[in-house]
Parts: structure tokens; C-alpha cells; sequence
């Protein structure tokens, strides 16, 4: 397969200025009837006219009316054609049917629908099928199904077909239809320039009691959009279709949003706090993208940072205003940690902005979306909130309608600022995460820190510049008080110092307040100062910092040394978690422990082979002694903690759940599951119906639950994935191969179905203790299962593959069993250009 490099970006031949697509539905045979009009591009370098199609069988094509016969190219078809503007037309026959990918246009449970982005359009039609060329669209259904939807606003219907008509110049990609026996969530928005909109969530019958939340959260970010960007939507409708089978969270396609059924429906019965979270974050992400994506999108694949890491930008600063600015960094930095820190330290680290790709959808990845939303953050730091805000606006109105690059976006920072950015620029071009170490020292009353920054080698790029990272930096003093407020230090150079003058002593210094930079920083502290942080420290980031940092030093030593739990550690968590000044959300997550996956990559970069089963142990004594030591505080919040009334998805009483969950799994290792067993008995929502299952399993207890919440559940599939997910994910570790392998007989394992085989196999891939067994049966089960995969739905299992972006960083005996497992894979006939790239770089 052909690599694309960025360096080799030409504008297409022409200009598309008008598409009218016919759509005649049928499962086997859909034939799309295309009639589009193009015009020389003046900005073209020359070339064939060329246009993408996939698995497409042509019934015939005419130029202006007259039958032409296109040439076969790789990829699509070459066609000679007139010198000016020309009418191309084309009929073609597509496969819905059988379309298994979820790409292109394909079905699920009896409905069409549609998913393009990245190159799914070229499997619709012949298309120039690129962001860079942008066109109005119309379109025509016809179909014997009461709902037909297309993008834009509705032009026309009658009995079995339906008009629709999308003003907005969009790319190919952003094309969307959907047919089916759906019935609609209506509401409707008026916006601040008084346009009155229609919305819409769309489902089957059955899943509409649970479009409430989905439909609130879109006009909370509606509103919020325009109080917060001044942006505002554009056309008379907006609809969400909840799918059951799709490769991703959603897809912001113009106007007609199209979301995995676990994205958007939510009931307090079935969905957990989590998932209200999820879906209302998701929810705003792809409505924020109207503007950053749609109105502005990409020039070409290279810039998708250009629009992902903006609008999760932008969906982050939504959450944390809609809920707390404190617990959602701390949520965003966990998973930023968990997984583009773990993409960067291995084969799959890529720049920000990748230079070459094989297969784009393998570059929908951690470091695009969430390590581009950090990117933008410390501009956002750097230029202050009124240059965001002056650039933002300059970006809006000089790029609306445009087709972008990450120079275009730099450049409005440098026009609206005055600032020059070209050193900033880097972080889109070097991968990475970078490491800080810190030296401090204090001499008649000043306080100097140095920072030194290095950023290590990764595939492609084994030396690193400096980077412009902004440390936000605030002093205590030794009772408490902080005598510093945060100051952002700007370091540019490999090693550069910073004072602080007049101190009347030696201060305590909070380094990387609100993890103003995606770095590690590297700062050997003792204990002592890590309690006092955490208990003194003004920035809430780093304070809930301060006692991840002691419980990881806590670990690392049992798991090395065999060292006991430390008291101080145990202490310093009790006192968070009696302290009712903190909110119960910040004290849930105080309460959370390292991840055994976290734990295996800082052992690595501290130049040591994790053993998987040694971080369980350790993590499983340390719980064990928390518990113990803290049993009255934790049954005391227990109780404390329980919400009463109706349960309602807010902030306030999902921080409550959240901390009296936190304390109930500790309390389940000492009460034999008697609290987890009566909460799951007498649980009026599935927050707490899952959490307390989920402690039974813990415990080796949960057989007679399981059995009942399958019984209760197993009509519904969302409520079904967590039951797979939760079993695969908690297996006990000897016994997790096996455990899996048995949950893939089930009956109910529907393994094409995306959020089932997630569920299931990333369950297991996150089950680290499990995943690593030393037999290798989880990784030589997995592998089975992305053969079997792949010719299926090639997406899905190579984003899968991720599960062993890892490998190098384990023993020898491990490092045999899975290259045994990637070179079994790598070398089955027909590996899709997904997969083969994945395994490919992996292997390396
Ligand atoms: N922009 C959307 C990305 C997406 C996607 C990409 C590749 C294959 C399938 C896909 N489904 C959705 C979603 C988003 O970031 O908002
Ligand atoms: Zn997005």
C-alpha cells in the first residue's frame, strides 16, 4: 500500500460548484445517481482528472450529457474531460447490505445510514473524495422507510422520498443519510439572532425514553457556543440518529449528526454517571464542531488536529464550565496519561500534526485529539484569555467557508497577538512527551528553580528541539500559605533558571499548576512534602497531584522492594477524604489509585521491566490496607454519601455516588460484599445497580448478581455491553483468558457488533494483570479474534491493536509470545491495509 506524506499535498484539477445525489434504497443493490458540476481550479498545479470510488459497480457515466468510459486507476477512475466547466453524471450500484466495515453507506439493525469520514464517501460514489474541495449538496431518497434524512435543511417529500437541500459548502466526508422506522425526540432552539430551530434525536421506538439528557446537553451547548465563541447554528434543523453499529463515539456530519447508540442514550435506570458524562461531553464535541470542522474544516488529513484537538478543546472548557473546572482536568489528565503519554512512550508515537500516513483512520488517535487539545491550551495559557479570544475571532471570520492548515491557525495567534510562534510550532511537528526535571535551591531569600527539558527519541526522530512549554508555578511557604500566587514561566531553552526573590524562607513550590503542559515532570520529593501538598496546595490540580504522586512512590517501593504500605500514605488519604471542605468528586478521585497500566510505564521509564502480576499484588495490599485502616472513615462517608430523591445526573449527586463508591470497594474487601449486595438489591439506577456488581466481582462474589442483572437486562444491548465489559475487565488474572473465552460463547457475544466486541476484548486488554498472564492465552485470544476481525470490519481491529503498543516494555517471555501472536497476525492472507499498517509499526 501507498504512503501519503504531507510534503506531497497538491490542490485537486477542479472545483465541485454543485452535487445532486439520487438515492433509490434497496439492501442488496442501492443505486446513487450523481450529477455534479465542476470547473477548472485556478489554484491547480494540473494533472488528470481524477475521482476516488471503492467497491463500486458503475452502470454508467456521462460528461455533459454524453457517455463516457472512465478509466481504471488505483483508487478510482481517470476520465479525459472538457477544458471548462463540465457536467459529470454517473450511476452506480452499492452493497449496503453487506457492507460490514461501517463505512460508506451500510446497514444496522434494518436502517441506512452512513458513516464517510475519513474516505468513506468514495465507497457511495465516484467523488473527489478529499476535505479540501467543498460543494453544496442536494439530495434525493427515495425509499419505502418513514424516515429519510440527508444533511441540511428539508427541501421536499411525498410517499417514499424525501428532498433535502445543504446550502453550507461541505467536503464529501461530511455527507450523511439516514433511512429507517425511527421516531423523533422533538425540540426546538431559538438562537441569539432569533432563528427558530428545529432538533431532533431520532431512534427506534423502544430507546425513546432515553433521549431526555441527549437533548438537553445539545441546547445547553448551543447556548453555550454562542455566550462562549459567538458562534451560532446555521440551519433550520439539527437532527441525532442513534445507531447500534458504528466504529466511533459520533460524526458531526452538516446538520445531521450521527451517534453510536452509547454516545447519546441515557436512562437513570441504564446509564451510569459516567455515561451521562460521556454523552454529554460527546454531545457538545460534535455540535461544537459545526464551526470547528464544518464551517472551517481540513485541508487535507495532515491538519486533523486542526479541527479535533480545537473542539475537544472546546467540549473540555463546555464540561468544565457545566460541571467543575478541578475534577474535569484531573479526568482529562488521567486520560491523557492512560492513553496518548502510553502512545507517545511507544512504536505508535506521531507528531501532533503526522507527516505520512497508510491508512488515515489509524491516525484518529490520543495524540491528535487529546494531546492537540493540550497543544491548544498552552497557547491559550501563553496568549492570555483576551488573545484567545481576539485570535479565535480572527480565526472565525477569516476562515469561515475555508479549508485550513495548521499554518492558518498559527498565523491568526501571530496577526491577533503580535507573538511569533515559530519555536511554539513545534509541538505539531515533534513527537513525543516531553520530561522536566527540576532543581531547586534557596539562598538569602531568593528562590531559584531550574528547569531542564529533554524530549526522547521516537520513531522517525531521534533528536528533539526545545519546545516553548508554559510551567505555571505557585510558592507555599512552610506553614501553609501560599506567598507565591501561580506565575506562568515560559521555558524555551534546554535549561533555563527562574527566581523568586524576597522570601522569608524556603518555600514549597507547586510546579505545573493545572498540568499546564502535557510533560512528565521529574522532581525526586519526599513524602513529607507530598502530604503537605496535598494537603496545602491552592490549585486543585495539583493538590489531588500531590497524593497521586505518594501513592505511586508507595507502590513503585512495594512493588520493587517489597516495601509495607506506608502510614503516611494512609494517613494523608484519610485526611482528604474526611475533609468536608473538598468536594466529594475531588475526594473520589484522591481516592483512586494508580492504574496498574500507569504503574507498568513509569516502572519502564524509570529503566525497569514491570511485572504485571507484582503491580495487581501490590495494588491489591495497598487497597486491602486502606481499607483497614480507614474502615470507620470510608463507612462513614458510606452512609454520609448516599443521595436521596429521584436520582438526577448532575454534577452534585454524581460526586457523591462517586465518593460513596470509591469507599464501598474498600469497604468490600472487609464486609464480605454485605454492603455491595443490599445496595445491589435495592439500587434505583444503574450507577449504583453497576458499581455494586462490580464490587462483588471484585470480591469472587457476584454469580448470584450476574445471573439477575442478566435476567433484568437482557433486552437491552447497552446495559448488555457492561455486563460483557465488567467481567472481561475484572477477571482475576489466572483465570482471565478463560473467563473471556467463555464470554465469547455466550450467546449474546454479537462479535460484528463494535460496542459488543469492544466491551469484551477491551475489557480484557485492560484487565493489565490479565492481559499479561504468563501463559499468553489472553494475547493469543485476542489475536484470534482480530484475524477473525479484520476482513470484517478492518477499523475496529486495528484500532484493537493498541492493546500491544506496550510489548517492548515487558520481559523476554512476553516479548516472544506477542510478537509470536503480531507476526501470526501480520501474516494472515488478505490483512487489511488497517491492520497491516498497525501491526507493521508496532512490530517496527
Ligand atoms: N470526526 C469524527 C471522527 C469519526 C471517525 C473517523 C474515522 C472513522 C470513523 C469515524 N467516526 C467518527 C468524530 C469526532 O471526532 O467528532
Ligand atoms: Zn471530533
Amino acid at each position: 500500500p501507498r504512503t501519503i506524506h504531507l510534503a506531497d499535498y497538491t490542490p485537486f484539477t477542479h472545483v465541485v460548484e454543485q452535487v445532486h445525489l439520487t438515492f433509490r434504497l434497496a439492501p442488496g443493490a442501492t443505486r446513487v445517481i450523481s450529477k455534479i458540476a465542476f470547473a477548472p481550479n485556478p489554484d491547480s498545479k494540473g494533472g488528470a482528472f481524477f475521482l476516488h470510488g471503492e467497491d463500486l459497480k458503475l452502470i454508467h457515466a456521462r460528461i455533459d450529457g454524453e457517455s463516457v468510459i472512465p478509466n481504471a486507476a488505483e483508487g478510482g477512475i481517470t476520465c479525459d474531460v472538457p477544458e471548462g466547466p463540465f457536467t459529470w453524471e454517473a450511476e452506480v450500484e452499492i452493497s449496503p447490505q453487506t457492507n460490514t466495515a461501517l463505512e460508506g453507506l451500510y446497514m444496522s439493525n434494518g436502517m441506512y445510514c452512513t458513516q464517510c469520514e475519513a474516505e468513506g464517501f468514495r465507497k457511495i460514489t465516484f467523488y473527489p473524495d478529499r476535505p479540501d474541495v467543498m460543494a453544496p449538496f442536494d439530495v434525493r431518497i427515495e425509499g419505502e422507510l418513514p424516515v429519510l434524512l440527508s444533511n441540511g435543511n428539508p427541501a421536499a417529500r411525498g410517499d417514499g422520498w424525501a428532498e433535502w437541500s445543504d446550502p453550507w459548502p461541505k467536503p464529501a466526508y461530511l455527507f450523511a443519510l439516514v433511512a429507517g422506522d425511527l421516531v423523533n425526540h422533538p425540540d426546538r432552539f431559538t438562537t441569539r439572532s432569533g432563528r427558530d430551530v428545529e432538533l431532533n434525536i431520532w431512534v427506534r421506538e423502544p430507546d425513546l425514553g432515553k433521549c431526555a439528557f441527549g437533548m438537553d446537553a445539545l441546547k445547553r451547548s448551543m447556548k453555550w457556543d454562542e455566550e462562549v465563541y459567538g458562534r451560532e447554528y446555521d440551519l433550520d434543523i439539527f437532527n441525532i440518529v442513534a445507531v447500534d453499529d458504528f466504529n466511533m463515539g459520533a460524526m458531526e456530519n452538516k446538520g445531521l449528526n450521527i451517534f453510536n447508540s452509547s454516545a447519546v442514550l441515557a436512562s437513570p435506570e441504564t446509564a451510569t454517571d459516567a455515561n451521562f458524562e460521556r454523552i454529554e461531553s460527546i454531545i457538545a464535541h460534535e455540535y461544537f464542531h459545526n464551526w470547528t470542522g464544518n464551517r472551517i474544516t481540513c485541508r487535507d488529513w495532515f491538519q486533523l488536529c486542526l479541527k479535533e484537538g480545537l473542539t475537544v478543546f472546546r467540549d473540555q472548557q463546555f464540561s468544565g464550565d457545566e460541571r467543575s473546572h478541578a475534577v474535569q482536568r484531573i479526568n482529562d489528565v488521567l486520560a491523557l496519561r492512560a492513553r496518548q503519554f502510553r502512545e507517545d512512550n511507544g512504536p505508535l508515537a506521531h507528531p501532533v500534526r503526522p507527516e505520512s500516513f497508510v491508512e488515515i483512520n489509524n491516525f484518529y488517535t490520543a495524540t491528535v485529539y487529546e494531546k492537540g487539545a493540550e497543544v491548544i491550551g498552552m497557547l491559550k495559557r501563553l496568549v492570555g484569555d483576551e488573545g484567545y479570544s481576539k485570535a479565535l475571532d480572527l480565526y472565525f471570520s477569516r476562515h469561515d467557508g475555508d479549508a485550513a492548515t495548521i499554518e492558518d491557525w498559527l498565523k491568526v495567534f501571530e496577526d491577533a497577538t503580535g507573538r511569533d510562534l515559530s519555536q511554539f510550532k513545534r509541538w505539531y511537528s515533534q513527537a513525543g512527551t516531553p520530561r522536566i526535571a527540576v532543581q531547586e535551591s534557596f539562598d538569602n531569600g531568593t528562590y531559584t528553580l531550574t528547569l531542564s527539558q529533554s524530549t526522547p527519541p521516537t520513531p522517525g526522530q531521534p533528536d528533539k528541539e526545545p519546545l516553548v512549554i508554559p510551567v505555571a508555578v505557585g510558592l507555599l511557604s512552610p506553614n501553609g500559605d501560599e506567598v507565591v500566587p501561580t506565575r506562568v514561566l515560559e521555558l524555551t531553552e534546554a535549561e533555563q533558571s527562574f527566581t523568586f526573590d524576597g522570601l522569608s524562607a524556603k518555600p514549597v513550590a507547586s510546579i505545573l499548576r493545572s498540568f499546564s503542559a502535557p510533560v512528565v515532570l521529574e522532581r525526586d520529593q519526599s513524602a513529607s512534602e507530598r502530604a503537605f501538598l496535598l494537603a496545602h496546595d491552592t490549585d486543585p490540580f495539583n493538590k489531588w497531584e500531590a497524593g497521586r504522586a505518594l501513592a505511586k512512590d508507595v507502590l513503585i517501593r512495594m512493588i520493587t522492594e517489597g516495601a509495607a504500605p506506608d502510614p503516611a500514605l494512609l494517613t494523608a488519604l484519610e485526611n482528604v477524604a474526611r475533609d468536608e471542605t473538598l468536594d466529594p468528586a475531588f475526594r473520589a478521585l484522591a481516592l483512586g489509585l494508580p492504574g496498574q497500566d500507569d504503574l507498568a510505564q513509569t516502572l519502564y521509564q524509570s529503566g525497569r521491566t514491570p511485572d504485571p502480576l507484582a503491580i495487581y499484588d501490590a495494588v491489591q495490599q495497598l487497597r486491602k490496607a486502606i481499607a483497614e485502616q480507614l474502615g470507620t472513615t470510608l463507612s462513614d462517608l458510606y452512609d454520609d454519601m448516599a443521595v436521596h430523591g429521584p436520582y438526577r445526573p448532575d454534577a452534585g449527586d454524581a460526586g457523591q455516588r462517586a465518593l460513596r463508591q470509591a469507599a464501598l470497594g474498600f469497604l468490600s474487601l472487609l464486609d464480605g460484599g454485605v454492603r455491595a449486595q443490599s445496595q445491589y438489591e435495592t439500587a434505583d439506577n444503574m450507577t449504583e445497580q453497576l458499581g455494586a456488581l462490580a464490587c462483588l466481582l471484585d470480591i469472587g462474589k457476584a454469580e448470584t448478581a450476574l445471573a439477575a442483572f442478566r435476567h433484568q437486562w437482557q433486552e437491552d444491548r447497552l446495559v448488555m455491553d457492561k455486563w460483557f465489559g465488567l467481567q472481561s475487565g475484572l477477571a482475576a488474572p489466572a483465570k482471565a483468558a478463560a473467563a473471556v473465552h467463555r464470554l465469547t460463547e455466550d450467546p449474546g457475544f454479537d462479535w460484528k457488533n463494535p460496542n459488543r466486541f469492544r466491551a469484551v476484548m477491551g475489557g480484557l486488554a485492560m484487565n493489565a494483570a490479565g492481559f499479561h498472564d504468563p501463559s499468553g492465552a489472553s494475547y493469543a485470544l485476542l489475536t484470534d479474534w482480530l484475524i477473525l476481525l479484520d476482513p470484517v470490519n478492518p477499523q475496529t481491529t486495528a484500532r484493537m491493536l493498541t492493546a500491544f503498543e506496550t510489548w517492548k516494555h515487558y520481559d523476554a517471555d512476553r516479548q516472544g509470545l506477542i510478537r509470536e501472536n503480531l507476526e501470526r497476525l501480520a501474516a494472515t492472507p488478505g490483512l487489511s491495509r488497517d491492520s497491516s499498517e498497525m501491526v507493521g509499526r508496532i512490530l517496527g
